[in-house]
This record gives structure tokens, C-alpha cells and sequence, in this order.
């Protein structure tokens, strides 16, 4: 195996675990990155309060950026929790010393609402590190403290990121979370272009660490080789899904799942708010799937479930793994990202159930036994099958065909459709619905009869 590339952050310890350092570091780690850590101060919180600050000195932070330094290579590196303007001149020095690509995160504040920072902090990184930051990433109550004025509307984000590039930042990140939107605009501005990206506000969700993460994930996303608009847009989507699925650990604020899975399952390349909520329903209800589907009823070649846009036309309008749940250590697990257009084979199925049931949207494949079967024909579904052996031979498409073949036998949709192989070809079941949740419930009530 290779050895990970490396990055820094110079931060503050967060005792939660949720933000500071320790959202850095993992998100290093789940990108693949070697984190190093100088730490500028320990935090006493959990995830309602900060109790207290005890900065690091002066000394012992030059001390640790040297040591690490004069052994470790070491080209990105990220700052958050600075607290006091004698550590910004610090990283300063450190950053034409060592020629770093630094990406500023400007903290000030905590989620809780309480300061992180002593009072002349955002005057001294504006003198000092916004000259020579390859990309400061403030939220907007941070721009609005660098620029001294309000920002209310994306447009007005626009506006103070020319007004912060002017200061010096080769590109500013400004995050829209606080804006009074139903989604979260984020932008990158390069002196030249803006790139904007809006994904919608997860509910109930006020979570922690958020701003730390970002700014993290697209430092390890440049120290992995990408430029800066790719690193800000798969930050972006894969801070999205680390939000979507947080979790609780305490009273206060959610804690991000910061992982490499939640970043292999982010969404990608969304195109509009109905494909998001496609994704989004489909995602949900997989999750639920994988946690109580019977080992029983995973096929050799693993299940794929497909969720297609109202009027889908082709397999590009279909939400499905790119990859399966397979059986893994004697459970059923997700492997792959869904996607729009990945799956040929879930989608054909759909797209012919779509032509005679339009509002039929979704399907899913299960293992086929004579037991998996017969416990179907003790529910209520209707059942109907097709025989390989029957395809002709011109027909460009085997689900296609079967599908069809299935839906003229029965006068309404059939819930379930079965074949039981071919040559090289695994037996198989087909669960048909509405969409998600009406495939699994259906999925619930076979392995009722169990
Ligand atoms: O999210 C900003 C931040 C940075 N660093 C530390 C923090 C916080 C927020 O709570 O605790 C150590």
C-alpha cells in the first residue's frame, strides 16, 4: 500500500469531539490523509456550551510547526480556532517559511454562540492571513466581521467575496448556511468566476463541527491533487451527506459522520431539487433495507432497488446503486453511491413497467427460492413470471422483454415478477411499486410469512 499523502491543521482541541481538531483530523482520515495537528488551544466543551479556553503558548505553537516541519513534508495546511493575533503572525511567518498552501478557516465563534477568539483576531488575520491564503472559507457572520457589512441575500455573498479577494485571498469559499434559506448556497470565487452550489438545508439539524469539516475536507481534497473547484465541490456534497446523517451524542448539537462511507455515499453531480429528492427518498429507505433484509433474500449477484423521475424516458432518469447490497461477513451490506444512470438493468425493468404503469416507479430484486416464492403466494401480491427460454432472439434487451412479457399476463401491475434463470443466468424476483417505501413495505410483508 502507498503511503498517504500528509496535511496540517493548526486548530483548537474540541473536547466534544465534534469540531476543532478532531473534525479535522477525521476528515483527513477519511479522505486518506495523514493529519498532523498543531494545537493553538484546548477547548472545554461538550455539545450544548464551551466552558472554557486554555491557548497553547506562543513557544510551544512555533515549537510544534517546526518539529513537525523538519521531518515531515508538508505542503496544506488548514487553520481554525487561532484565538489570539500573536498566532496569526505565527502561521503567517510559518506559511512564507515553509511556502504552504493555506486555507483559513477565520473561527470566531462557536455553534453554542459562544467566542472563540480574543478581541483583535479578525483585524490580524485580515492584515496577515488573508494576504496569503490560497483559500479562506468564512460562514457569513465571519464575512461579515472581515468585510464590516451585512450580508442578507446571495447576492450580497457575491459582494463581500470580490470585497475579501481584493484583500488578498486567491480564492474565498463563503458559506451561505446562515442565510434565511431553504437551501444552503455556498460559492467559490476566484477573482474571475463564481461557482455556486445549493443543496437543500437538512431539518432539524443544527450541526456542529459543520464549518471545521468543510474547510477540512477541502484541504485534504487539494493535498489528494485537485484543484480548487473540484475540492470545493466534493467538500461540498460530501459535508451534505456527512449533515444528512449525523447523529446525536448529547443535548445540544448533532455530530457529523465524518467517514469514508458517508463521503463514497454522497450524491454527485445533482442536476435538480426533484433528482436531490429522489436520491434523497431512495437513500432513506435503503438504509432501512439493508438493516433488515434476510440474508435469505440476497441473490448471488446482489439486490438493486431503482427509483425513476415522474416520466422517466431513460436509464439517465433512474436512481440506482452504482454497486449492490451484497453479503458481506453474514449480513447484508450497501456497496456503491447511488446514482442517476448506473444501473442498465434496474433500469430497464422500471422503464418497462413505466410504459403500461406510469406511477409503478420502483423496483427491486431479491433472491428466488421455491421458499422466498412460496412465502409471496401466501400474501396477497400478484404474482406473474416469464421463461427465459421464450426470448427471441433479436430482443436488445432480456428485462425488457421478460417485463413485458410478465405485465400482458396479469390485468393490473403485478407486484412481484420472477424467472427462474437460464444458462449462466441466477432465478430471480422482482419487488414493483409506487416508490420506496411502497417496495419495502411490501419487502416487510414477504418476510412477515417467514
Ligand atoms: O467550528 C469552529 C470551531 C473551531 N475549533 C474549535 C471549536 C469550534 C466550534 O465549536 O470548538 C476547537
Amino acid at each position: 500500500m502507498m503511503n498517504p499523502k500528509t496535511a496540517m491543521t493548526i486548530g483548537g482541541s474540541d473536547s466534544s469531539a465534534g469540531a476543532g481538531i478532531q473534525a479535522d483530523l477525521k476528515s483527513f482520515t477519511a479522505l486518506g490523509i495523514h493529519g498532523t495537528t498543531v494545537l493553538t488551544s484546548i477547548t472545554i466543551q461538550n455539545t450544548q456550551t464551551v466552558k472554557k479556553i486554555i491557548p497553547t503558548s506562543a513557544e510551544d505553537i512555533r515549537n510544534q510547526i517546526e518539529t513537525v516541519m523538519e521531518d515531515i513534508p508538508i505542503k496544506h495546511v488548514k487553520t481554525g480556532l487561532l484565538y489570539e493575533p500573536s498566532i496569526a503572525k505565527i502561521v503567517s511567518s510559518a506559511t512564507k517559511k515553509y511556502n504552504w498552501d493555506l486555507i483559513v478557516d477565520p473561527v470566531l465563534t462557536a455553534t453554542s454562540g459562544d467566542s472563540l477568539a480574543s478581541t483583535n483576531l479578525t483585524e490580524e488575520i485580515k492584515k496577515t492571513l488573508i494576504p496569503i491564503s490560497t483559500i479562506i472559507t468564512p460562514n457569513i457572520p465571519e464575512a461579515e466581521a472581515v468585510t464590516q457589512h451585512s450580508i442578507s441575500t446571495v447576492e450580497g455573498m457575491k459582494q463581500a467575496a470580490k470585497k475579501i479577494h481584493t484583500m488578498g485571498a486567491k480564492h474565498v469559499v463563503l458559506k451561505g448556511g446562515h442565510l434565511q434559506n431553504k437551501k444552503a448556497y455556498d460559492i467559490l470565487y476566484d477573482g474571475k468566476q463564481f461557482t455556486e452550489l445549493s443543496l437543500p438545508k437538512i431539518p432539524n439539524k443544527k450541526a456542529h463541527g459543520s464549518g471545521c469539516t468543510f474547510s477540512a475536507l477541502i484541504t485534504a481534497y487539494l493535498a489528494k491533487g485537485n484543484n480548487v473547484q473540484s475540492a470545493f465541490t466534493q467538500a461540498k456534497y460530501s459535508l451534505w451527506n456527512m449533515i444528512n446523517n449525523g447523529y446525536t451524542i448529547g443535548e445540544g448539537s448533532d455530530v457529523l459522520r465524518i467517514t469514508n462511507q458517508t463521503i463514497k455515499n454522497a450524491p454527485q453531480k445533482i442536476q435538480s431539487s426533484l433528482h436531490l429528492e429522489t436520491w434523497m427518498y431512495l437513500s432513506k429507505i435503503i438504509r432501512k433495507i439493508v438493516d433488515e433484509l434476510p440474508l435469505s433474500f440476497t441473490p448471488e449477484v446482489g439486490c438493486n432497488i431503482g427509483f425513476a423521475l415522474p416520466d422517466a424516458k431513460n436509464k439517465n432518469d433512474i436512481c440506482a446503486l452504482n454497486g449492490r447490497i451484497v453479503r458481506s461477513s453474514n449480513k447484508p451490506q450497501r456497496c456503491g453511491p447511488l446514482q442517476f444512470g448506473s444501473s442498465k438493468h434496474i433500469a430497464s425493468i422500471i422503464l418497462a413497467v413505466m410504459k403500461t404503469y406510469p406511477n409503478q416507479r420502483c423496483a427491486m430484486n431479491i433472491k428466488y427460492t421455491s421458499k422466498n416464492l412460496s412465502m409471496i403466494k401466501q400474501t396477497s401480491f400478484r404474482i406473474s413470471s416469464f421463461n427465459r427460454i421464450n426470448e427471441p432472439e433479436n430482443t436488445s434487451s432480456t428485462m425488457d422483454w421478460g417485463t413485458k412479457t410478465a405485465i400482458k399476463k396479469t390485468e393490473t401491475c403485478p407486484d412481484c415478477i420472477y424467472d427462474t434463470g437460464g444458462m449462466g443466468k441466477e432465478p430471480m424476483i422482482r419487488i414493483l411499486g409506487q416508490n420506496p417505501s411502497d417496495v419495502y413495505r411490501k419487502l416487510k410483508q414477504i418476510i412477515h410469512q417467514y
